[in-house]
C-alpha cells in the first residue's frame, strides 16, 4: 500500500503538466508530499509571487487608467452640462456676495445722505427764521414824508402853488431841504415824470446865475456842469437869472431838454429836494 501510494505520488510528480493545472492541485501535492519533495518546495512560492505581482500590476494599471480618465474628464468636460451648472452656481454665489456688499455700501451712503439732508433742512429753517439780512436794502428805500417822493436817497416835493425863486428856496429850506439840485439824467427824468402836464407848466429848481451872468451855480454853491437845457436856452432873454423846467401838453418834449431861464421874481410852482431819512 505505501509503495502504491508512493507510486501514485510519484506518478503525479512525474507528470509536471498536471502539477501546473491549478493552485489547488499544487497545494494538495505540496501537503501530501511533506518534507520529502524538497525540489517542489520552492516552485509554488515563485508561482504565487508571479501571480500576485501580475494581479498587483493589473490593479495598478486599472488605478492609473481610472485616475487618468478621471483627471481628463475633470479638465476636458468643463464645458459639458454638469460642469457648466457648477460654474454658474459658483459665479452666482460670488454675485450674491458682491451684491450683498454693494447693498450694505449703498445703505451706508443712504444714511449719510439722510443725515446731510436733515442738517441742510435745519440750516434752511434757521435762515428762514432770521429775516435780518433782508433789511440791509430797506434803508435805501427809506420813507419820505407825505407828499414827498423818494429817488436814490432823496425826497422830492412838487409845490401846487407859486412863489418867487428866492421864496421857493426859503420854503424848501424851512422844510429841511433846498430847491432841487439835479445831477443826472435819471434824476431829471424821475422829477419830470412827477410833474403834471399843462399848457406851459413851469417849476423852479435850484439853479441861478444871479451873481455872475451866464455862470450858473446850484443852491449849494457848486457850479453847474452840463445841464438839461432846451435848445437855445438859457438865453437871458429878459434878464433871466433863475432856472425852471417845463412839462407842456406837447408829448414829443423830453425830460432832458426841459430847462429854461426866467426872471427870478416870477411866481412859479417849485421843486424841493431833501435827503431821505434812513430809519
Ligand atoms: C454675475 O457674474 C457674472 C459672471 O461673473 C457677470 O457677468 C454678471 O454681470 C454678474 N452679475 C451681477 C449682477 O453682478
Ligand atoms: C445817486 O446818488 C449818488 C450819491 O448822491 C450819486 O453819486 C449818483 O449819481 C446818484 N445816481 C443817480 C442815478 O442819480
Ligand atoms: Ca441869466
Amino acid at each position: 500500500m505505501p509503495a502504491n501510494r508512493e507510486g501514485m505520488h510519484n506518478g503525479l510528480i512525474d507528470e509536471p503538466d498536471d502539477d501546473y493545472k491549478s493552485p489547488e492541485v499544487r497545494y494538495s501535492v505540496f501537503e501530501n508530499r511533506g518534507k520529502s519533495g524538497h525540489r517542489f518546495c520552492q516552485e509554488p512560492f515563485k508561482v504565487a509571487t508571479a501571480c500576485l505581482s501580475a494581479f498587483c500590476l493589473i490593479l495598478l494599471m486599472i488605478l492609473v487608467i481610472t485616475s487618468v480618465h478621471n483627471g481628463k474628464s475633470r479638465s476636458s468636460d468643463q464645458d459639458s452640462l454638469p460642469s457648466a451648472a457648477e460654474t454658474q452656481m459658483q459665479t452666482g454665489c460670488a454675485n450674491v456676495t458682491a451684491l450683498t456688499e454693494e447693498l450694505q455700501t449703498v445703505k451706508k451712503e443712504k444714511s449719510e445722505l439722510e443725515k446731510e439732508l436733515s442738517q441742510l433742512k435745519d440750516k434752511i429753517a434757521k435762515l428762514e427764521a432770521t429775516p435780518a439780512p433782508q433789511t440791509s436794502l430797506a434803508p435805501m428805500k427809506s420813507s419820505c414824508s407825505e407828499d414827498w417822493k423818494h429817488f436814490n436817497g432823496s425826497c422830492y416835493y412838487i409845490s401846487s402853488f407859486g412863489r418867487t425863486w428866492s421864496d421857493s428856496q426859503r420854503y424848501c429850506k424851512r422844510n429841511g431841504g433846498n430847491l432841487a439840485i439835479i445831477l443826472t439824467a435819471e434824476e431829471q427824468t424821475f422829477i419830470w415824470d412827477l410833474l403834471p402836464r399843462g399848457y406851459w407848466n413851469a417849476f423852479w429848481f435850484g439853479i441861478s446865475d444871479e451873481k455872475v451872468e451866464d455862470d450858473w451855480h446850484w443852491v449849494d454853491g457848486t457850479k453847474l456842469v452840463g445841464g438839461f437845457w432846451e435848445y437855445g436856452e438859457p438865453n437871458n432873454h429878459r434878464n433871466e437869472d433863475c432856472g425852471y423846467m417845463i412839462k407842456t401838453d406837447v408829448l414829443s418834449r423830453v425830460a432832458i431838454r426841459s430847462w429854461y431861464d426866467a426872471p427870478c421874481h416870477m411866481s412859479l410852482p417849485f421843486i424841493c429836494e431833501k435827503t431821505a431819512v434812513s430809519s
